[in-house]
Protein backbone atom coordinates (compact mmCIF):
# COMPACT_ATOMS: atom_id res chain seq x y z
CA UNK A 1 0.00 0.00 0.00
CA UNK A 2 1.15 3.52 -0.66
CA UNK A 3 1.96 5.48 2.35
CA UNK A 4 -0.11 9.08 2.78
CA UNK A 5 2.03 11.31 4.10
CA UNK A 6 0.66 14.92 5.64
CA UNK A 7 3.18 17.92 4.54
CA UNK A 8 2.18 20.01 7.97
CA UNK A 9 3.29 23.29 6.28
CA UNK A 10 0.58 25.37 8.80
CA UNK A 11 1.83 28.19 10.22
CA UNK A 12 -0.23 28.28 13.42
CA UNK A 13 0.86 25.91 16.15
CA UNK A 14 -2.58 25.06 17.56
CA UNK A 15 -4.43 24.62 14.18
CA UNK A 16 -1.06 22.53 13.15
CA UNK A 17 -1.95 20.08 16.21
CA UNK A 18 -5.54 19.99 16.02
CA UNK A 19 -5.52 19.09 12.34
CA UNK A 20 -2.63 16.33 12.96
CA UNK A 21 -4.53 15.00 16.04
CA UNK A 22 -7.90 14.66 13.50
CA UNK A 23 -5.94 12.87 10.61
CA UNK A 24 -3.40 11.28 12.50
CA UNK A 25 -5.58 7.83 11.96
CA UNK A 26 -5.46 8.24 8.61
CA UNK A 27 -1.75 8.99 7.91
CA UNK A 28 1.53 7.14 7.84
CA UNK A 29 3.83 9.83 8.44
CA UNK A 30 3.78 13.75 8.97
CA UNK A 31 6.37 15.79 7.32
CA UNK A 32 7.73 18.71 8.85
CA UNK A 33 8.92 21.69 7.19
CA UNK A 34 10.02 25.23 7.70
CA UNK A 35 6.88 27.02 7.76
CA UNK A 36 5.74 24.53 10.88
CA UNK A 37 9.27 24.70 12.27
CA UNK A 38 9.92 28.45 12.12
CA UNK A 39 6.33 29.43 13.45
CA UNK A 40 5.68 26.60 16.02
CA UNK A 41 9.20 26.20 17.09
CA UNK A 42 11.44 22.84 17.19
CA UNK A 43 9.66 21.57 20.34
CA UNK A 44 6.48 21.09 18.28
CA UNK A 45 7.86 17.87 17.82
CA UNK A 46 7.65 16.68 21.60
CA UNK A 47 3.85 17.87 20.92
CA UNK A 48 2.95 15.91 17.69
CA UNK A 49 4.65 12.66 19.61
CA UNK A 50 1.51 11.84 21.66
CA UNK A 51 0.01 11.00 17.40
CA UNK A 52 2.75 8.23 17.29
CA UNK A 53 3.34 8.87 13.41
CA UNK A 54 6.79 8.96 12.50
CA UNK A 55 7.75 12.22 11.46
CA UNK A 56 10.20 13.10 8.36
CA UNK A 57 12.02 16.77 8.77
CA UNK A 58 11.96 18.72 5.55
CA UNK A 59 14.61 20.64 5.50
CA UNK A 60 16.33 19.90 2.36
CA UNK A 61 19.65 20.02 3.58
CA UNK A 62 22.10 21.68 1.13
CA UNK A 63 25.61 22.75 2.46
CA UNK A 64 28.82 21.23 2.89
CA UNK A 65 29.22 17.56 4.46
CA UNK A 66 29.93 19.20 8.06
CA UNK A 67 27.02 21.44 8.36
CA UNK A 68 24.76 18.64 6.78
CA UNK A 69 25.80 16.35 9.66
CA UNK A 70 25.65 19.11 12.57
CA UNK A 71 21.78 19.56 11.27
CA UNK A 72 21.05 16.30 10.74
CA UNK A 73 22.31 15.31 14.44
CA UNK A 74 19.59 18.07 15.62
CA UNK A 75 16.89 16.66 13.26
CA UNK A 76 17.48 13.35 14.87
CA UNK A 77 17.96 14.97 18.41
CA UNK A 78 14.24 16.46 17.93
CA UNK A 79 12.61 13.59 17.81
CA UNK A 80 12.13 13.12 13.70
CA UNK A 81 12.85 9.79 12.34
CA UNK A 82 13.81 10.63 8.37
CA UNK A 83 15.57 13.70 6.95
CA UNK A 84 15.18 15.27 3.41
CA UNK A 85 18.48 16.41 1.84
CA UNK A 86 19.39 17.79 -1.56
CA UNK A 87 21.62 16.09 -3.92
CA UNK A 88 22.79 18.81 -6.38
CA UNK A 89 25.45 19.27 -3.13
CA UNK A 90 27.42 16.07 -4.04
CA UNK A 91 28.19 12.79 -2.82
CA UNK A 92 30.25 13.81 0.37
CA UNK A 93 27.00 16.68 1.38
CA UNK A 94 24.30 13.61 0.82
CA UNK A 95 26.95 10.57 2.17
CA UNK A 96 26.65 12.52 5.49
CA UNK A 97 23.36 12.85 6.17
CA UNK A 98 22.48 9.29 5.09
CA UNK A 99 25.53 8.34 7.55
CA UNK A 100 24.05 10.65 10.25
CA UNK A 101 20.29 8.95 9.66
CA UNK A 102 21.84 5.66 9.78
CA UNK A 103 23.93 6.19 12.93
CA UNK A 104 20.37 7.31 14.79
CA UNK A 105 18.72 4.23 12.97
CA UNK A 106 16.81 6.77 10.91
CA UNK A 107 15.97 7.31 6.91
CA UNK A 108 17.70 9.75 4.46
CA UNK A 109 15.33 10.88 1.74
CA UNK A 110 17.00 12.78 -1.56
CA UNK A 111 15.15 15.50 -3.49
CA UNK A 112 16.25 13.94 -7.14
CA UNK A 113 13.51 16.00 -9.25
CA UNK A 114 11.17 18.78 -7.79
CA UNK A 115 7.94 19.02 -8.35
CA UNK A 116 7.29 22.73 -9.44
CA UNK A 117 6.98 24.27 -13.19
CA UNK A 118 10.08 26.13 -12.54
CA UNK A 119 11.88 23.32 -11.12
CA UNK A 120 12.66 22.31 -14.95
CA UNK A 121 14.98 24.84 -15.67
CA UNK A 122 17.56 22.65 -13.52
CA UNK A 123 16.23 19.45 -12.87
CA UNK A 124 16.23 18.63 -16.78
CA UNK A 125 19.05 16.63 -19.14
CA UNK A 126 19.30 13.88 -17.11
CA UNK A 127 20.09 15.91 -13.84
CA UNK A 128 17.67 14.05 -11.85
CA UNK A 129 18.70 10.84 -12.95
CA UNK A 130 22.40 11.58 -12.20
CA UNK A 131 20.95 12.27 -8.45
CA UNK A 132 19.06 9.50 -7.83
CA UNK A 133 22.26 7.37 -8.75
CA UNK A 134 24.02 9.35 -6.22
CA UNK A 135 21.60 8.70 -3.86
CA UNK A 136 21.61 5.19 -4.16
CA UNK A 137 25.58 4.72 -4.20
CA UNK A 138 25.45 6.79 -0.99
CA UNK A 139 22.88 4.33 0.63
CA UNK A 140 20.31 6.91 0.88
CA UNK A 141 16.59 4.87 1.67
CA UNK A 142 14.75 6.39 -1.26
CA UNK A 143 14.62 9.60 -3.40
CA UNK A 144 11.23 12.60 -3.80
CA UNK A 145 10.02 12.78 -7.15
CA UNK A 146 7.34 14.94 -8.62
CA UNK A 147 3.88 13.84 -8.96
CA UNK A 148 3.02 16.67 -11.08
CA UNK A 149 5.47 14.34 -14.20
CA UNK A 150 4.47 10.91 -13.45
CA UNK A 151 6.11 9.88 -16.61
CA UNK A 152 9.49 10.69 -14.49
CA UNK A 153 8.64 8.76 -11.60
CA UNK A 154 8.38 5.69 -14.11
CA UNK A 155 12.29 6.68 -15.56
CA UNK A 156 13.52 7.57 -11.79
CA UNK A 157 12.10 4.55 -10.67
CA UNK A 158 14.22 2.27 -12.88
CA UNK A 159 17.26 4.06 -11.26
CA UNK A 160 16.00 3.28 -7.42
CA UNK A 161 14.62 -0.33 -8.13
CA UNK A 162 12.68 -0.93 -5.01
CA UNK A 163 13.95 1.93 -2.69
CA UNK A 164 11.09 4.27 -2.06
CA UNK A 165 10.06 7.32 -4.05
CA UNK A 166 8.43 9.85 -2.21
CA UNK A 167 6.03 11.94 -4.07
CA UNK A 168 4.94 15.63 -3.23
CA UNK A 169 2.74 17.26 -5.91
CA UNK A 170 -0.87 16.00 -5.86
CA UNK A 171 -4.02 17.85 -5.12
CA UNK A 172 -2.54 21.16 -5.59
CA UNK A 173 0.00 21.23 -7.71
CA UNK A 174 -1.80 19.41 -10.06
CA UNK A 175 -0.99 15.93 -9.79
CA UNK A 176 -3.65 12.90 -10.15
CA UNK A 177 -3.47 10.44 -6.44
CA UNK A 178 -4.54 7.63 -8.50
CA UNK A 179 -1.68 7.82 -11.44
CA UNK A 180 0.85 8.37 -9.27
CA UNK A 181 -0.54 6.56 -5.96
CA UNK A 182 0.68 2.92 -8.19
CA UNK A 183 3.94 4.66 -8.94
CA UNK A 184 5.56 5.49 -5.64
CA UNK A 185 5.80 4.26 -2.20
CA UNK A 186 4.99 7.04 -0.69
CA UNK A 187 2.50 10.11 -1.28
CA UNK A 188 2.60 13.67 0.21
CA UNK A 189 -0.04 15.91 0.65
CA UNK A 190 -0.23 19.20 2.12
CA UNK A 191 -2.79 21.84 1.19
CA UNK A 192 -5.38 19.45 -0.28
CA UNK A 193 -5.58 17.69 2.75
CA UNK A 194 -4.89 21.14 5.11
CA UNK A 195 -6.63 23.45 3.56
CA UNK A 196 -9.79 21.54 2.95
CA UNK A 197 -13.22 22.29 4.63
CA UNK A 198 -12.87 19.73 6.86
CA UNK A 199 -9.10 18.31 6.63
CA UNK A 200 -10.59 14.48 7.95
CA UNK A 201 -12.62 14.07 4.99
CA UNK A 202 -10.13 15.38 2.41
CA UNK A 203 -7.45 12.66 4.06
CA UNK A 204 -9.96 10.17 3.50
CA UNK A 205 -10.45 10.35 0.06
CA UNK A 206 -6.86 10.76 -0.67
CA UNK A 207 -6.67 7.34 2.15
CA UNK A 208 -8.97 5.44 -0.37
CA UNK A 209 -6.93 5.70 -3.39
CA UNK A 210 -4.22 4.17 -2.19
O1 LIG B 1 9.73 18.84 -5.09
C1 LIG B 1 9.15 19.04 -4.04
N1 LIG B 1 7.89 19.53 -4.04
C2 LIG B 1 7.18 19.76 -2.89
O2 LIG B 1 6.03 20.22 -2.99
C3 LIG B 1 9.75 18.74 -2.80
C4 LIG B 1 9.03 18.96 -1.60
N2 LIG B 1 9.59 18.64 -0.44
N3 LIG B 1 7.75 19.49 -1.67
C5 LIG B 1 7.02 19.73 -0.40
O3 LIG B 1 5.85 18.91 -0.39
C6 LIG B 1 6.53 21.16 -0.22
O4 LIG B 1 7.50 21.94 0.43
C7 LIG B 1 5.29 20.94 0.63
O5 LIG B 1 5.67 20.80 1.98
C8 LIG B 1 4.74 19.62 0.16
C9 LIG B 1 3.65 19.73 -0.88
O6 LIG B 1 2.59 20.48 -0.38
P1 LIG B 1 1.23 20.76 -1.19
O7 LIG B 1 1.63 21.29 -2.53
O8 LIG B 1 0.51 19.44 -1.28
O9 LIG B 1 0.53 21.76 -0.34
Amino acid sequence: MTELILALDVTEKKKALAIAEACAPYLDAIKLGYPLILSGGLSITGDLEEFDRPLIADFKLADIPNTNRLIAEQVFDAGFSSVICHGFTGKDAVQACVDVAADYGGACFVVAEMSHPGATAFFHGGTAEKIARLAMECGADGIIAPATRPERLSVLRGIVGNRKILSPGVGAQGGDVETVAKLVDGIIVGRAIYEAKDPVTAIKAFSAVR
